[in-house]
């Protein structure tokens, strides 16, 4: 994979061509394979969920449902604009950075879908839990924040001090979230009887997001310590695969099979149903 591509004079962002980028994934096949596996198992999810949910009747397993079933929705097409190209670019690192001065393949569109996608996952986790509305609020506007500071640490090359700073902002709005699912969500997923799904899914949640940040920072947008963009970007999407199709799965294959403690938990608690407050 070429990555580290020596910048010619006054090339910017704008004057590589959408198909320049296409046909570089397609040349490196660690790249497009990384993208194309996702492609399909999100393809195959989508089917698998709609299976999964066709005995699904009351309307807070069917909200926890619908939410769910978006996690692979987006993912297909934040997928499928990666491969094309149109959500990747050529970035010029600034002075400093250890690729400085060099044009390095940036998966941008990446962080941009992560602000549809993980508030998704986190929507369907705090139904799940039976969270208060304030909490489920803060909670996934936290977690937008996150993932648009973390574009701007990605597409900022004027600085790269700010890339940096712009990095620790969205650290500071992960640990929001972080906080949540660890400490009040956890309460309120145990009084909702979802206790246990909620521990299994905290778990899992908890563990591989922090596997985000880590490959930023070791990748090239980072410290470049790894410079393949394929091997950055299969850590990625390898991460996605269980953060987003595992974790979904779990979590509808339980709603399925206890669809009265999902309904009562909304009911009885006043919690984010519609109803409630
Ligand atoms: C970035 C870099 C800046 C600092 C932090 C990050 C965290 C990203 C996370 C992403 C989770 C994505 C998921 C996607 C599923 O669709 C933006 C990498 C904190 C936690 C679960």
């Amino acid at each position: 994979m070429q990555l580290g591509l020596s910048t010619a004079p006054g090339a910017t962002l704008l004057q590589v061509s959408q198909s320049d980028v296409f046909s570089q994934i397609q040349n490196d096949a660690l790249l497009s394979s990384s993208l194309w596996v996702n492609i399909a198992l999100a393809g195959l999810s989508t089917l698998l969920f709609v299976y999964l949910a066709r005995g699904v009747s009351t309307p807070r397993a069917k909200l926890i449902w619908a939410a769910t079933l978006m996690i692979p929705l987006i993912s297909l097409s934040s997928y499928t604009a990666l491969v094309s190209g149109l959500t990747v670019g050529l970035i010029e690192m600034p002075a400093g950075h250890p690729l400085g001065g060099q044009e390095v393949l940036s998966q941008w569109g990446r962080y941009l879908t992560w602000a549809l996608s993980t508030p998704m996952i986190l929507l369907a986790l705090g139904l799940l839990a039976d969270v208060d509305r304030g909490s489920l609020f803060t909670v996934i506007v936290a977690d937008i924040a996150m993932c648009v500071t973390g574009l701007a640490a990605a597409l900022i090359t004027s600085s790269y001090l700010l890339r940096w700073v712009f990095y620790l902002i969205s650290c500071a709005f992960f640990a929001v979230v972080l906080y949540a699912l660890l400490t009040e969500w956890a309460d309120a997923a145990t009084a909702a009887g979802a206790g246990e799904i909620f521990d299994t899914l905290r778990a899992l949640t908890v563990v591989l997001w922090l596997g985000y940040p880590i490959v930023w920072a070791l990748g090239v947008e980072g410290l470049a310590l790894v410079q393949s963009v394929g091997v950055t970007s299969w850590a990625y999407s390898g991460l996605d695969v269980v953060a987003k199709y595992v974790f979904a799965y779990l979590l509808l294959r339980w709603v399925a099979d206890n669809e009265g403690t999902v309904a009562a938990a909304g009911e009885s608690t006043g919690g984010a149903s519609p109803a409630a407050d």
